[in-house]
């Protein structure tokens, strides 16, 4: 049997903290089944109980005090998530009843959990791959639909086989291009110059494709800051009311209402917003207005999408709305006039009119801000999305040593030069799933993970 990767035993609690109806304290690890058994009084020992199987009994303290009466499931290796002996105890949902159960399991030989331990060993004894690892802390933290599915599809392993067939594709062409170095002296062909090239174009093309759902990605995983920016009085906050459906924000007829920021999430169509209701800029009139307008530049210096507010009396200063894009590096600016009940025409140029008081043209500016958000991106839920940063990274890299080896595939160089830079395209392909990877890798991945994961 193949080598398991740990050998000791941990335990944590998998369930929030905190009261419930009941709490899960997951053990794992070699001796994880005859250490529960150690604490357990139930019909039958759990070290003789099948695999998969729930038992019923009570866990005692070493003074035989009853500490709550608990289901046990008993997995046996390798069919359990980190693909070793693993037990779940669910208890009631008190602290209590968890805390003094991990005491006892600690003193029978069992240590508390790292962070992300569970989910590492799981990757280490190759039950999950590292996409998939990375995909169960973004499936608990998803904050909406779009996202849990995204996710969801990384932890079923869909962007992972696509990773797998572009390595076969580059181990394959490289394997052809040392052939014919091992033959060189006979001067056979086993790949000619037009179809390596054709194969290299071909993979980097289905790179560009991954890396090209990277903004999309991000925005369905970690969401879209919007600023909402303008002078004072011009209806910010009212339109962060009505977005939101509820009275949020002060709202008022005095210049410099709003002075700090305020920050409120909304999801529309499944994508997460997070609004930035930020102070009215102008002249400062006091030390707290001062240090409101200089919180709303610090906003829009790191917002994605800013809506930069005039209404049908201020209009729009030509002065702040150019201090603005050149705070904002992203450059994507929606000019928003508001207070359109209040007249029949308008003659300036904006993006979206609408009124905050009577919700007119509100559906067009979520529209738009949707569309912006997504970049006019229209990518199939089924299909393989990247969303974070380190796989991007990765896939640029492979980009980057195929565009070297296409290049010297085309100025007929030695095979030797194509096939090192195809290999490295490979290795880089291949850390995106873990295959090589480093324990400095591994460890930020994992630490970001909470305890009993
Ligand atoms: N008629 C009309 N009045 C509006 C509209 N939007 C906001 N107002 C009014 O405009 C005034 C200012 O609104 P706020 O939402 O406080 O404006 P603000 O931009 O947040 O102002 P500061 O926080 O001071 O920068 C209030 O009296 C609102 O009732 C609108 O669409 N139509
Ligand atoms: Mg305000």
């Amino acid at each position: 049997m193949k080598k398991l990767f740990a050998e000791d035993t941990i335990a944590a609690l998998a369930t929030p903290p905190g009261k419930g109806a009941i709490s899960v304290v997951r053990v794992s690890g070699p001796d994880a089944i005859y250490s529960v058994d150690k604490i357990f009084r139930g019909k039958k020992k759990l070290i003789e109980v099948d695999s998969h199987t729930i038992h019923y009994g009570n866990i005692e303290s070493k003074d035989q005090n009853l500490i709550d009466d608990v289901l046990i499931s008993v997995f046996r290796e390798p069919n359990s998530f980190t693909g070793e002996n693993a037990v779940e105890i669910s208890t009631h949902g008190n602290p209590l009843i968890t805390q003094k159960i991990i005491e006892l399991l600690l003193s029978e030989n069992v240590r508390l959990a790292e962070p992300g331990e569970f989910t590492k060993r799981a990757f280490l004894n190759n039950r999950i791959d590292l996409l998939q690892a990375e995909a169960v802390a973004d499936v608990i933290s998803a904050r909406t639909e779009v996202a849990l599915r995204g996710s969801r599809n990384q932890l079923d392993g869909l962007l992972s086989q696509k990773v797998n067939e572009l390595r076969e594709l580059l181990i394959n062409t490289s394997s052809f291009v040392e052939l014919e170095l091992d033959f060189a002296e006979e001067d056979l062909v086993f790949i000619d110059k037009s179809e390596l090239t054709k194969r290299i174009n071909n993979v980097i093309e289905e790179i560009d494709a991954l890396l090209s759902t990277y903004s999309f990605g991000r925005v369905i995983r970690d969401g879209v800051n919007v600023a909402i920016v303008g002078q004072t009085n011009v209806g910010k906050s009212s339109l962060l009311n009505y977005i939101l459906k509820e009275s949020r924000a002060i709202v008022s007829s005095i210049p410099g209402t709003t002075r700090d920021v305020i920050r409120e999430e909304v999801s529309i169509d499944g994508v997460l917003f997070r609004m930035f209701d930020t102070a009215g800029i102008r002249a400062p009139e006091d030390v707290i207005e001062k240090e409101g307008v200089s919180r709303s530049r610090e906003v829009v210096k790191t917002s994605d999408l800013i809506l930069f507010l005039g209404d049908v009396e201020q209009l729009f200063s030509d002065e702040l709305f150019q201090d603005i894009k050149d705070l904002n590096k992203q450059g994507n600016i929606l000019k928003i006039l508001n207070k359109i009940d209040l007249v029949n025409e308008v003659d300036v140029e904006f993006d979206v009119k609408v009124s905050a008081k009577t919700g007119e043209g509100i559906d067009i500016l979520l529209n738009k801000l949707k569309e912006k958000a997504l970049n006019n991106s229209n990518y199939s839920e089924k299909s393989a999305i990247v969303s974070n940063l380190r796989h991007y990274n990765c896939l640029k890299r492979a980009k980057d040593n195929l565009l070297i080896a296409r290049k010297s595939a085309e100025n007929k160089m030695s095979g030797e030069f194509i096939s090192v830079d195809l290999r490295s395209a490979e290795k880089d392909l291949a850390e995106i799933i873990g295959e090589v990877t480093n324990e400095d890798i591994l460890n930020n991945i994992f630490s970001k993970f909470c305890i009993g994961k």
